[in-house]
């Protein structure tokens, strides 16, 4: 294997820049559960300031972002309207159930979306046999829709039905800067129309730690208090912040190139033989693509694994590879050397 390896598995493993690690090394920290830490403060004010929201709370990580953030919505046996894709519902090991005591409603997620219509039907009516829907949820970058991006219509299109039935919206945000640069907005366009949001510090942004969810003041009260349940009231956490405001400060325009990354590793898988990909779906930085060749999935994540390419399978017939700040225009072309070699071989084989 090579020394070097060229890691699209997630843009969860980008490691903190040198600027991160100096101003961790430097910060100025208290007990944040005493809410003394000013690194902290100041993150969370410019994140609310981003967010266009009242308020913000830093919390360990998105799934214990949106966890907190459903949980600061809703009560004990209340309906969450979701996507049938989204992180939530296949990710986040089941915590709305396990923790908030919540029934999840999928619904169907096509591009990222959820048609409206479909959210409005399955607001629940006032009945005794029924729960009551507390709560939508919706998803911008979609992760598992090949990083599609929602744009402000769409958001209000659902918010729209959501308020009009007195119900709050719930943004997992995670990669909601890499949906504002692939639509070159400011992130207040997709996030204005929403009651609440969770975004990531540690995904393309590249910091070590952390995600924050932003709301109204009251709601982030509420927020801070089943953070300190669920074990996420940190002390000296501006450690983690200091490179969070970093992040926020100094790597979001950036995305546009791991955008343009994975279009250029979009549009050379699409012409390989055995790949099924319309890389115009691609517009952010996941590329997932279906593996018609007879290797499947797991045998071409074990090929390029081997030439020092690391990726996932989501499905027998599925792969996912992601760009991030570790990743170089050099690092895509090497991958599409090796994935059209490999399936040149196996193509070869089996006629
Ligand atoms: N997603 C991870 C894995 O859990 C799949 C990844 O590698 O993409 N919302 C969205 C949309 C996410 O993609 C993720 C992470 C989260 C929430 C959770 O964030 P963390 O990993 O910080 O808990």
């Amino acid at each position: 294997m090579p020394d070097r390896l060229i890691d699209l598995r997630s843009d969860t493993v980008t490691l903190p820049t040198p600027a991160m690690r100096r101003a961790m090394a430097e910060a100025e920290v208290g007990d944040d559960v005493f809410g003394e830490d000013p690194t902290v403060n100041r993150l969370e004010e410019m994140a609310a300031e981003r967010m266009g929201k009242e308020a913000a709370l830093l919390v360990t990580s998105g799934t214990q972002g949106n966890l907190v953030g459903v949980l600061s919505h809703t009560r004990r046996g209340d309906e969450v309207i979701l996507g049938d894709q989204s992180h939530i519902y296949h990710y986040e090991v089941g915590g709305c159930a396990v923790i908030g005591g919540l029934q999840l409603h999928p619904l169907p997620n096509i591009d990222g979306m959820i048609d409206p219509a479909e959210i409005e039907a399955a607001i629940r009516p006032e009945n005794i046999h029924h729960p009551r829907t507390g709560l939508v949820c919706i998803e911008n970058t979609h992760n598992r829709n090949s990083g599609a991006v929602l744009d402000r219509s769409q958001i209000s299109a659902i918010c729209q039905v959501a308020h009009n039935h007195g119900i709050p919206v719930h943004l997992d945000g995670a990669r909601i800067f890499n949906a504002a640069v692939a639509l070159g907005v400011d992130v207040r366009t997709l996030t204005e129309p929403v009651d609440s949001v969770t975004f990531c510090l540690s995904k393309g942004l590249s910091a070590p730690v952390g995600s924050v969810l932003c709301g109204s003041r009251e709601y982030i009260a509420t927020a801070r208090k089943y953070r300190k349940m669920l074990g996420g009231g940190m002390r000296q956490a501006g450690i983690i912040a200091a490179a969070g405001i970093v992040a926020l400060t100094t790597m979001v325009d950036r995305l546009a190139e791991d955008h343009e990354n994975a279009a250029l590793l979009a549009q050379g898988l699409a012409e390989l033989p055995g790949i099924a990909l319309d890389p115009a779906k691609v517009r952010t930085n996941i590329v997932i693509f279906g593996v018609t060749a007879p290797i499947g999935a797991a045998g071409l994540v074990r090929a390029l694994k081997e030439r020092g390419i690391l990726c996932n399978a989501t499905a027998p017939d599925r792969i996912r590879m992601v760009t991030h700040y570790g990743i170089e225009r050099t690092d895509i072309e090497t991958t599409l050397r090796a994935a059209r070699d490999i399936l040149a071989g196996v193509m070869i084989s089996a006629r």
